[in-house]
């Protein structure tokens, strides 16, 4: 099937990316969004998100004349529906967003159409809620037109790149819907693209993030047990990865982002009865950190009263995405503990977090604190070079909760170091 002009709904990490990138390539792309703020925004040449490259991007995809941005979907040869499936309460997925760009298509349906859907969604979502809200148009799914699920799979940090380079997956809800979605795509992917059927499609993006997930927790079990018998878990994971088919994760202070401390729970949702282990994971994860509050508890002997620097708040290293971090649930309990808590996140100096007084410079995180605790492994602040820290702070207690400071060099410039995981030997 050929292409030439698409409509791509929600215009977030996923959307605007995959929009700009199908507009480069030459598609004339339509796209929309319902939030006028973020339609705006994108019209006057600004940006609602932060991605490396993504700028240049939408700016490229606007400047070739092929990118257009609406609040309203038009007609089109193609539909991709890239909304957000965030969870409601009781860890249920909140499926009113794909809900509501399905209804959006379907005034514009018309036969021989593609609608594919993006957003990560329960089992069966595809087959179940989009084909029959599509099929209000009066026209049949596979019948007259072609409907696949196909999960993006892109790494916050690093989305530009993979978007292009990795392998996609296409679950037609029939073998011609599969072809459609494989023939659009060629359109800018250079990894594998394979054709399977919507339900599989939904599976597997629920499955690599529930592994993930997984696969953390069981490395943060591991940080447990190795702090209880006197163990380094750095040192032993290490060891334990020279095993050829062995490759721990990185325990830390929790699993956040929007993805994978979501997701499995989309799975214990859907089959509770299924799902003792991913459902035992996450609470895994979410506990986590309390039990880095509970170190730093230890080594400053108590909270209250006590003034902290937490460096880094973001969800993980070298990103300046703050949301459902681990590290500002952490600043969260502290000051519930009677702390008071200075943060630097060096990718986002303007955040502002009720309570929490955000330090502009590392110098001014570090002025008249008790203690410092190293929360993510951003790039700047895993090369702080200690001797310099020491003369920034009267503190000479550091907390380490992602391995990221050579204990020693820390030492030998006065500090007292404490590492998630570590256990004291005896
Ligand atoms: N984390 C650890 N230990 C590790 C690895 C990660 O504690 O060894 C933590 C991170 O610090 C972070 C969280 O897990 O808080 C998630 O980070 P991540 O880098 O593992 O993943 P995301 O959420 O940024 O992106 C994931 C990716 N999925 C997989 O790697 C299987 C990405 O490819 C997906 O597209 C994305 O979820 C998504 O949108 O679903």
């Amino acid at each position: 099937m050929k292409f030439t002009k698409i409509c791509v709904l929600g215009l977030g990490y996923i959307g605007l990316p995959t929009a700009s990138t199908f507009a480069t390539h030459g598609l004339r792309v339509v796209g929309m969004d319902v939030n006028p703020r973020v339609v705006e925004t994108l019209q006057n040449g600004g940006l609602h998100i932060h991605e490396p490259g993504l700028r240049t991007l939408v700016q490229a995809a606007l400047k070739s004349g092929n990118l257009s941005i609406s609040t309203e979907p038009e007609e089109a040869e193609a539909f991709i529906i890239a909304v957000p499936t965030p969870f409601k309460e009781g860890k249920k997925a909140d499926m009113e967003f794909v809900i509501s760009a399905g209804q959006a298509i379907v005034p514009h349906l018309r036969p021989g159409n593609l609608v594919i859907l993006e957003s990560t969604s329960p089992p069966r979502t595809t087959i179940d809620v989009v084909a029959p809200i599509l099929e209000k148009s009066g026209l049949v799914a596979g019948d007259d037109f072609h409907l696949a699920y196909s999960p993006e799979r892109v790494l916050p940090g690093q989305i530009l790149r993979e978007l292009i380079d990795n392998a996609r997956v296409i679950g037609g809800i029939d073998r011609a819907s599969s072809e459609a979605g494989r023939d659009l795509y060629a359109t800018f992917v250079r990894g594998e693209i394979i054709c399977t059927t919507a339900t599989t499609a939904e599976m597997v993006k629920l499955m690599e993030n529930t592994y993930r997930d997984v696969n953390i927790a069981i490395a943060n079990e591991f940080s447990r047990l190795a702090a209880r018998f006197g163990v380094d878990v750095w040192e032993a994971i290490e060891l334990a990865n020279r095993h050829p088919r062995v490759n721990i994760l990185r325990p830390g202070p929790g699993v956040g982002g929007h993805c994978i401390s979501v997701d499995p729970w989309f799975l214990v949702e859907a089959a509770p009865d299924l799902t003792p282990l991913i459902r035992t994971s996450r609470q895994v994860n979410d506990e986590q950190p309390g039990v880095v509050v509970d170190l730093l508890h230890k080594a400053l002997g108590g909270l209250a009263g006590k003034r902290l620097a937490i460096l880094g708040l973001a969800y993980k290293p070298d990103v300046d995405d703050l949301r459902e971090s681990p590290a500002v649930d952490i600043a969260y309990r502290l000051v519930e503990m009677g702390a008071e808590v200075v943060a630097y996140e060096p990718y986002k100096l303007d955040a502002e977090f009720p309570g929490i007084s955000m330090a502009q410079s590392l110098e001014a995180a570090l002025g008249g604190v008790d203690g410092l605790v190293l929360l993510v492994a951003h790039t700047p602040l895993v090369n702080l070079v200690p001797g310099d820290v020491a003369a920034k702070t009267k503190a000479r207690i550091a907390i380490d909760a992602v391995n990221g400071w050579d204990t020693d060099a820390w030492e030998q410039a006065g500090f007292s170091i404490t590492r998630l995981g570590v256990g004291a030997v005896h």
